[in-house]
């Protein structure tokens, strides 16, 4: 049996040798290869594990069994128009859950109490002692309230934020205003200082992140103007959009992990606009430890007959 590791696109710390040896020590008894650089047999390939994966390489593999994704988001494998019908699985993981949990709160906390603007005072030696507000003037709308949205949540209403949510469906949570579909999505939106996006990447919300959605966040917030903090995917957000609403005052501030094209190109204004923050889709990365731990006691269910954990509806995209 063999388990098939096809990661594409991201950086060093990211490198398929170091998955590779993580995943042959929690499954020595399996070989496992990486495709392009290694040969294997592809009647033998059994599972997959991937992360951005070759469109079409999954299609040859006519006794595979599922795909393991190797991060939360899919809209990667689904893109690939020849996936083979076999159970996707993505990473549903405290560890990575925490660690986007850290990343928000940073971010809601950093513009919450305008760092932005006193790091550039330092800069030039000026004691600008601006006003600060209390958590409870401030209120964070969480657009998705999936694994990531709900660890969020229950953070930020720690600190005593204002916090609503959107999802897809109805939902109940303590402490949290609810709205759900796109009936629920002006109010949601109307009642929102700093956005914080964590929804996926699917043919329902591409691009929703745009001009139109912008102009219904709340204007009467504390901050003077609202916030965007998005770390779902780039193909939510119309770039274009957010620069000239940063520049005519219907943004006031951006914190950005994820865009269009990855990586940010050089030519891009985000980079230097000053008041974007631009981080480099590190919001919340895989463990590989973590991961492959989890992968590989999958692997040991499903073969024993038992059912896959986190399996993505592939009509919904997510
Ligand atoms: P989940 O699937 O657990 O949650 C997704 C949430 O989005 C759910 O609340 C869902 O609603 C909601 N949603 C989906 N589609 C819609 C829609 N059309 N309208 C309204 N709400 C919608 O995902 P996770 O929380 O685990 O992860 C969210 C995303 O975060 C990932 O897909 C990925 O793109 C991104 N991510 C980014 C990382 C980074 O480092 N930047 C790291 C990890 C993830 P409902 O609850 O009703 O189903
Ligand atoms: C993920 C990511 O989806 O890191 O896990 O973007």
């Amino acid at each position: 049996m063999t388990l098939l590791l096809d990661i594409n696109g991201a950086d060093d710390s990211w490198s398929p040798v170091r998955w590779q040896a993580r995943f042959q020590a929690e499954l020595p008894h399996v070989r496992v290869a990486r495709a392009g650089s290694e040969t294997y047999t592809a009647d033998e390939v059994r599972y997959a594990a991937v992360w951005k994966p070759t469109p079409g390489l999954l299609a040859q593999l006519p006794n595979l069994k599922a795909i393991f994704n190797l991060g939360a988001g899919v809209d990667a494998v689904l893109a690939d128009a020849t996936l083979p019908d076999v159970p996707l699985v993505r990473v549903v993981n405290a560890d990575l859950t925490r660690r986007m949990t850290e990343y928000v709160t940073l971010h809601v906390l950093l513009h919450h109490r305008r760092l932005p603007m006193m790091l550039a005072a330092q800069r030039e030696k000026r004691w600008d002692a601006k006003d600060q507000w209390a958590a409870r003037a401030v209120r964070v709308g969480l657009m998705g309230l999936g694994e990531l949205g709900r660890d969020a949540a229950d953070v930020l209403l720690r600190l005593g934020f204002r916090v609503s949510g959107w999802s897809r469906n109805a939902k109940t949570l303590a402490g949290v205003t609810t709205y759900s579909g796109a009936a629920g999505l002006d109010a949601f939106l109307g009642a929102t200082d700093i956005l914080v996006v964590l929804v996926p990447l699917t043919p329902a919300t591409r691009g929703m992140l745009n001009r139109n959605l912008f102009g219904k966040l709340a204007r009467d917030g504390v901050l003077g103007a609202p916030v965007l903090i998005n770390a779902g995917r780039g193909g939510l957000q119309v770039e274009a959009d957010i620069l000239a609403c940063l520049d005519d005052g219907t943004l006031g501030a951006a914190s950005l992990d994820v865009f269009e094209k990855e990586p940010l190109p050089a030519t891009s204004a985000l980079w230097l606009h000053p008041r974007v923050i631009v981080t480099p889709h590190n919001a919340a990365d895989s463990d590989a430890d973590e991961i492959a731990r989890a992968v590989a006691t999958q692997i040991q269910w499903h073969d024993r007959g038992e059912p896959l954990l986190h399996v993505v509806d592939r009509s919904l995209g997510y």
